[in-house]
Formats: structure tokens, sequence, C-alpha cells
């Protein structure tokens, strides 16, 4: 806060209004304290003309609150994340201003943005080895069954022949669009369902969505060429969640709040769960360009938080900034140091299929000297073949179109790079894991997956710090499932010989 605050004394009036106001101590004892701003806020208020209003996020101590402040200073509700206390509003500099010294007001966040982290993958994971060889609890293969996996991102077509079950059914088993801030008052219910039949992933960054969704749960498909390929939890459900062609984090943080309303029943209550599995895991392959402090006070910590205590795990892309370790790149949030929020690294096997491969370059480093920076664990990022539209801007920067499996499937698939490659990869994975262990805590998952990833020796030395040995470039190592599967029921088996003595 107080580096940026000198950031932005340079500024215009405003600025250096909300600058004094942030360096204000408690000493100083104002009659109502001034609600602390971010950084990205600040800055965007100083350059602000006087009546252009702007998208806030009003934190309150609870949504009472958040709502009375912000109609006490007559900004304009576009939604509410009554959970964790936010409203979502548009007001001009002045109202925002107005609004910090309401009572009950903690922090006021802008509408950052945020970028998708764009720039055979089963066998390094032992993900196919986990559904060959591995069986959940009804002693169907482990591959995701039974588990919805939401996917936050621009958007899928539910029609696509990789998502396609064998009964002819979809692995979306509901298709939302995140309407907030597109239409004016919306309301509090701007994520609505839309057809299970409409392709949601048709704006200007169309086709990242198809490609992620492809890469957590296609179904084994075989093209044209002979090719053979499944996603990395090729029985999951797809709980697929559209943040619309303005990429902006209240987007995505509608997206988030949706989940944590509705992760136990993704359908409705009237849809089973056999039909519609609940929600255990969020995939993000999104962030802001460059990395970023992490900031516990955002509503998308908040949310994640939130979601972690109700047995959801959060997946992030690392980020594809690069790096060198001089500096932290990787996605903010998933800095996150509550159990069961997973960063994800890149890995590449260099088309070997082997698990001594490299980190990709591309993939986003951590500071060297700050491990709460690091990612957590590095999965497959690099030619990673997915679904994909020959119409989709990002499908058609891939390097290999590809068809099939049927004759009329023309550009159906195609290769493409990145961290957001790489998180679809972990989020599957966790999907398998919750199968074979639904009552694991995300914290467990998280600790099964770190305490058993393959350490490849490529890039950064590994160093022991808080109870992992692990890097800043690509965590702990390679998520390997199999393992991870193993661990967990050793925890399970522990947990079940303790039983008996509890009750002494
Ligand atoms: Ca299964
Ligand atoms: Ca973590």
């Amino acid at each position: 806060m107080t580096r940026s605050t000198r950031r932005i004394l340079g500024g215009g009036s405003l600025a250096a209004l909300v600058a004094g106001a942030l360096l204000a101590t408690p000493a100083q004892a104002a009659p109502e304290p001034l609600a602390p701003v971010q950084d990205f806020l600040a800055d965007q208020l100083a350059g602000l003309a006087a009546a252009t209003p702007t998208t806030v996020l009003v934190h309150g101590t609870d949504i009472a609150a958040a709502r009375d402040a912000v109609a006490a200073t007559g900004m304009r509700t576009v939604t509410e994340f009554e959970r964790i206390g936010v409203v979502v509003a548009a007001g001009t500099a002045g109202q925002v201003e107005a609004v910090r010294s309401q009572p009950g007001v903690t922090y006021l966040e802008g509408n950052t943005p945020i970028a998708f982290t764009q720039e055979t993958s089963n066998t390094a994971t032992h993900g196919a080895e986990a559904v060959a060889t591995l069986t959940g609890p009804d002693g169907s293969p482990l591959d995701g069954s039974g588990v919805s996996v939401a996917v936050v991102d621009s958007g899928i077509d539910p029609t696509h022949p990789y998502l396609r079950d064998p009964d002819g059914g979809s692995a979306v088993v509901a298709n939302l669009k995140s309407l907030c801030l597109v239409e004016a008052d919306t309301g509090p219910d701007c994520v609505v369902p839309v057809s299970g039949l409409v392709d949601t992933d048709t704006t200007s960054g169309g086709g990242h969505g198809m490609h992620v969704s492809g890469i957590v749960a296609g179904r084994p498909t075989t093209l044209s060429d002979g090719g053979q390929l499944q996603g990395a939890a090729p029985g999951a459900s797809i709980v697929s969640v559209s943040t619309g062609a303005v990429l902006l984090i209240v987007g995505a943080d509608s997206a988030l709040n949706w989940v944590l309303e509705n992760h136990e029943a993704p359908c409705g209550a009237g849809v089973s769960a056999a039909e519609c599995p609940p929600i255990k895991v969020t995939n993000n392959s999104y962030g802001p360009a460059g990395g970023g402090e992490f900031d516990p006070r955002s509503a998308t910590v908040k949310l994640q938080r939130a979601l972690a205590a109700e047995g959801v795990v959060t997946v992030w892309a690392a980020g594809n900034d690069g790096g060198d370790g001089s500096e932290s790149l990787t996605n903010p949030p998933g800095q996150d140091p509550t159990g069961g929020i997973l960063s994800v690294a890149s890995y590449s096997d260099q088309d070997t299929g082997t698990r001594d491969g490299v980190v990709s370059e591309y993939s986003s480093r951590g500071a060297a000297a700050d491990p709460s920076t690091w990612p957590d664990l590095s999965a497959p990022g690099e030619a990673i073949t997915s679904s994909c539209r020959p119409t989709m801007p990002i499908c058609s920067t891939g390097l290999d179109p590809r068809n099939g499996p049927g004759l009329l499937d023309v550009g159906t698939f195609n290769t493409i790079s990145g961290t957001s490659m790489a998180a679809p990869h972990v989020a599957g994975i966790v999907a398998q894991l919750f199968e074979a262990y639904p009552t694991a805590t995300p914290a467990e998952i998280e600790a099964a997956l770190k305490g058993t990833a393959y350490r490849y020796a490529d890039g950064a030395a590994y160093q022991r710090t808080g109870g992992y040995t692990t890097s800043f470039d690509k965590g702990t190592g390679l998520v390997d499932v199999v393992a991870a599967a193993q661990a967990l029921r050793g925890e399970a088996a522990a947990t079940s010989s303790k039983k008996p003595k509890r009750g002494r």
C-alpha cells in the first residue's frame, strides 16, 4: 500500500487526496476512518473525469453495510456478492470518495483488467494410467465421474464432439453466461443459464474456453489422422461460466460468486447429483498481465477462501510472464496460502512423453526470495492438443489444426501453449481425486498433490520451505495423479484406523 501511495502522489488533486488519506494512521483519528483504496483503483480515479462513472467493488463488514453505503452515496448497483459482503457499483470519483467514509465500508477495489493466460500430456501426469488402472468407490474407472468442474473462461460450445458422451449427451451439464457489466441494470442475478446448445465462446477472445474445457474433460476421441486424445478427467462434468467479451475482474468474480452460491446443485435444486454433479473445483486460466501483489482484501481472494471452506478447490494458471526469480511475476490470487488454492506452472515434455522435461520459458516465476509467490506445482502446458473451432481467433493461432472424429469435423482440434493449458490438467486431476475421496478437504487435496509431485531437474534448485521441497519456477514439480491418489488413500486409512480410539 505505502509503495503505491508514493506512486500516486504525483497524480492529480484527487490522487493527492486519496494518498493523504491512505497515509493517515489510526492515531490521527478522523471521526469515520476512510476505507483503504486498492492501488489500481486509486490510479484509475486520478485519471478520471469528474462526471465519468467507473465500476467499484464496495466491501462492507457485511452486505447490509455495503448496500447502505452504495445507497447513501447514490451509486448504481451493478451486482452483489452477498456472501462476502461486496456490492459492485458504478459511481463517479466524487461518489467513490464519499463512500469511503460510510459506516462499515472496509475496502474499495477497482474493476481490474484481466487476460486469458494464453500465449500426449496425460502420459506425463500419469493421468491416462490413473483412468486405466485406478477406480472410484463404485468400481468405475477413476475418470472424474460424479464431479463437476466449473470452468471460468471465455465460454464453450457444448456440442463440440470432444465433449460428447457415448450416449450422445454432453459433458457440459450447465452453460452459463455472465452478463454483469455487459447490460445495464442486470441486477444481482447477472450470471444466467443459457441453452445447452448455445455456443458462448464466440466473442473476441473466443476459443480459449473451448480449448481449456477439452483439457479438463475431453472424452476419449480418435482423430481423422488416427491420433487418440482424451482430457485429464474424461468422465468429469463441466459447468461453463462464460465471462463475456470484456475481460474485467468483476466478470470473473461474478462467476466465482455464482459457484459459491450454487456449487452443491449447479443445475438447480430439482436436478439430481447423478445428472448434474456438485462442483468440487474451479479452473481459472486468466489474470492480470505481469503478475502483481497478492491482495488478501480482494473479492477474488474472499470468494476463493469461502469456496475452500465449503470444500471447493480453486486452480489458477501461474501466468505467462516468464521471469528469472528476481521479482514475482505469478498470478496474485494463486499466491493465497489458504489450503486448496493451486497455482500451476507449465511443464514441457519436449515431445518426448517423459517426465524429465523442462519448465516452459513463458511460465511465470515467483520471486526467489519470497516462497509465498512460488507456483504450487507444474502440469503440461506446452503444445497441448484440445478442442477448437477453426473460426475462433485463439484456435486459428494454433500450430496444427486437426480434424475429426467425424468426416465433417474440420479444424475441431488444435495445439496451443500456455499456463492456461497447464491449469486445466490439474483441475481435471482434482476431479479424479475427489471422485476417489469425496470427503477429502481442499487442503488435503493440495497436500497430496504437492507432496507427491515429481521433482524434474530443469531450472531452479529445489529448497525445503513451508513443509514442501519446492522451487520458484516449477513449484514442487510435475503433478502425478497416481501418486497423489495413493497418498490420499494412506491418509484415509490412517483416519479410519484412528476413529475407534477417538470413541473411547
Ligand atoms: Ca468413474
Ligand atoms: Ca497453494
